[in-house]
């Protein structure tokens, strides 16, 4: 392994010479199965080893989330904000060390990485906050001297399965707001991305310990055909959490639904911006180049369509091949890098494929295009295609930075080609008009979970709630109400009179 890896892993709290145990209860690590290669995206070259966790080693993580359950729930919800407190100031201290671990390990430049570390010490801060804020209402009752409520309780150990392209980010959105909660949690972080999920359980495991309650957040790493199958399974959680494809997403949400359990699903998208005629192209160029051409367009939320109105499409997109030509691409731990390696050799294939498809049926790449050998097998230009809107290839994510372009002349008819995709996650509309951005919010409008005005698609504040509609899954997760997944409401009626009145005014008195 290079030298400035094992540094990098170092300053995260990782011993470079040693193999991982995969697997955690929040003290022990453990974990005695088969072993998994961890390479960086960068070069290829391998940076560690991780002992993958048994079905065994899955009982034992699973075992003790639902020991700990009983104690973590019992201690008042200020108290457990206390503790997400902590973990919150352990990222903020390590947020350098961890965004560089995530570059290494994802590959998104270093300024990404370090974001992405925020969000997670964002939600922190908000799950403290909300730790006194598990609000129930109380309502009016039909009956004299009766008092009824809801309460929230917490829900159980719950399941957390996360995807490579954010290691950090989503695992703490789940596990700060579960535990506030009074959850405890089982994490299956993506075969990927073992190291980052190892390096923040590690600091999970001493904020836990140092207040008395280790085993709150616990991992198990190993493949979705055991690990992830058995989360999906298992009774004793009545909540799973799942971020990653919408095939993963149909099997998850089908298996946890047929044991009556709920899941909260956050899968692909296929998120689209209108520019209309009336924007200020200046900002649409550059939110749609950090919405498309950032994290090498591997997130959820990456812009992959654009609709521009076709007074403006010209000018629109000669603005974007040229900012696109003069994207900085390589080593993402290079400060001046914008677009560092996709995680593997398959989303450049898949690219590649989706653009020999798109070229069959008639539409034409504007720039980019090509895989880049000379940086490594990981690595292409970021791409721009113009397609019609009804090329078959447009409604299918791929995970890539690949972006298409579509003119239209009518504003309704852009919403129409925007809404006819299974996805539904993010979308946005570019306009000076307030007609028009009410159109694209009004009922008729944008059919997905984020829409934006003057925003890309990607980069969403934690504080609301994140997530879509469609094959996107339909969960929300982190801010907004999104906690109240994770906690059982319970409905309460309390009679303190001396009478036995029934609901709905019913006489049932034995004479
Ligand atoms: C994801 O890609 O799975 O809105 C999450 C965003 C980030 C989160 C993306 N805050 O782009």
């Amino acid at each position: 392994m290079q030298e400035r890896y094992a540094t990098i892993l170092e300053d995260a709290g990782l011993d470079p010479s040693t193999p991982f145990d995969g697997a955690t209860d929040g003290e022990q690590w453990y974990a005695s199965g088969d072993e998994l290669e961890v390479t960086t995206p960068i070069d290829g070259d391998t940076i560690g080893t991780v002992r993958q966790a048994t079905a065994e080693d899955y009982e034992r993580t699973v075992q003790r989330a639902q020991d700990v359950f009983e104690e973590w729930a019992s201690a008042p919800a200020p108290e457990r904000g206390e503790v997400v407190r902590d973990l919150g100031e352990a990222l903020r201290d390590n947020k350098a060390e961890l965004g560089r671990l995530i570059t290494l390990e994802m590959g998104k430049i270093v300024e990404e990485g370090e974001g992405e570390v925020q969000e997670a010490i964002d939600i922190a801060d908000f799950a403290v906050g909300l730790s006194r804020q598990l609000y129930g209402k109380t309502m009016a009752t039909e009956r004299p001297d009766h008092r009824m409520y809801e309460q929230w309780k917490p829900l159980g150990p719950i399941g957390i399965i996360t995807a490579f392209n954010f290691p950090c980010a989503v695992w703490s959105w789940n596990s700060c707001i579960a535990a506030v909660c009074g959850d405890t949690m089982i994490w299956k972080p993506s075969s990927a991305t073992p190291l980052t999920a190892i390096a923040v359980s590690k600091l999970a495991n001493e904020v836990f310990t140092d207040h008395g309650y280790p085993g709150v957040m616990n991992l198990t790493i190993g493949p979705g055909s055991t690990v992830g199958e058995k989360i999906a399974n298992d009774r004793r959680l009545p909540l799973v959490s799942a971020t990653g494809s919408t095939e993963m997403g149909y099997h998850v949400g089908e298996t946890v639904a047929s044991r009556m359990g709920s899941s909260i699903l956050e899968l692909g998208g296929n998120n689209g911006v209108i520019v209309t005629d009336s924007a200020d192209l200046d900002l649409a160029e550059r939110a749609i180049t950090f919405g498309a051409v950032g994290t090498a367009g591997q997130r959820c939320t990456s812009i992959r369509r654009v609709f521009a109105h076709e007074d403006v499409a010209d000018d629109l997109v000669e603005r974007l091949v040229s900012t696109y030509e003069q994207v900085d691409i390589g080593d993402p731990l290079d400060e001046d890098t914008l677009m560092g390696p996709l995680i593997d050799e398959d989303p450049v294939d898949s690219m590649m494929e989706a653009i020999t498809h798109l070229e069959k049926q008639g539409g034409e790449v504007l720039t980019g295009g090509e895989r880049l050998p000379e940086l490594g097998p990981n690595y292409c230009q970021p791409t721009i295609a113009e397609v019609e809107h009804d090329v078959p290839i447009v409604k299918e994510e791929t995970f890539a930075p690949l972006l298409y372009v579509i003119r239209y002349e009518d504003l309704e008819e852009a919403i129409e080609w925007h809404n006819d995709v299974p996805q539904g996650l993010s979308s946005a509309i570019f306009t000076e008009n307030v007609k028009e951005a009410e159109r694209f919010l009004g009922p008729h409008g944008s059919d997905c979970g984020i829409a934006n005005v003057n925003i890309g698609t990607s980069g969403a504040e934690i504080g609301g709630a994140f997530g879509g509609e469609k094959d996107t899954g339909g969960g929300r997760e982190a801010g907004s109400d999104s906690w109240k997944q994770y906690m059982c409401r319970q409905t309460v009626t309390i009679n303190y009179s001396d009478e036995m009145p029934l609901s709905q005014g019913i006489d049932f008195s034995v004479e």
